[in-house]
């Protein structure tokens, strides 16, 4: 009876913890699209400085029908572009969601927007958390994401 008390105690500490570390956000921003666009397209790049991987399993926002991850892939010429069930930041890594490649699409908006207003997306991580980022509408790339900077003489 004692003994499996004690097992049970120690089965509740070595449970793995249903809060995850809190991903870095870098990067942010969402194309500027036309007012009839009816998806738009959200980067940033995540980084997890925790010791676990953090899943990222999807989004919200109160700006859009709905959020979905997506992948462009080019299949045969073809470019692609898939939904994600989720994506897997590894511990101590970090993944980049940039155009041609993984984004978040924003289904659905709700209104017009323009440069400059910043759109909150609710990501929904491991078991259930969510963390808000903010990610500023932009006409184009931040400079530090553009490759031609690296190009400068
Ligand atoms: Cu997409």
């Amino acid at each position: 009876m004692t003994k499996q008390w004690w097992l049970a105690v120690a089965g509740a500490f070595a449970m793995p913890a249903f809060a995850c570390d809190e991903l870095t956000v870098a990067d942010a921003w969402v194309r500027l699209a036309p007012p009839t666009a009816p998806v738009m397209a959200g980067y940033l790049t995540l980084a997890n400085t925790g010791k676990d991987a953090v899943t990222v399993r999807g989004g919200s926002s109160a700006d859009f029908e709905r959020v979905e991850l997506h992948n462009m892939t080019h299949e045969n010429g073809v470019m692609q572009m898939r939904k994600l069930d989720a994506i897997d930041v590894p511990p101590g890594g970090e993944v980049a969601l940039a155009p041609g490649g993984m984004h978040l699409m924003l289904i659905g908006p709700k209104h017009s927007f323009a440069a400059g207003d910043q759109i909150e997306i609710v990501l929904q991580v491991c078991d259930g958390q969510q963390q808000t980022v903010s990610l500023p509408v932009r006409e184009a790339a931040p400079a530090a994401a553009d490759e031609h900077s690296q190009h400068s003489p």
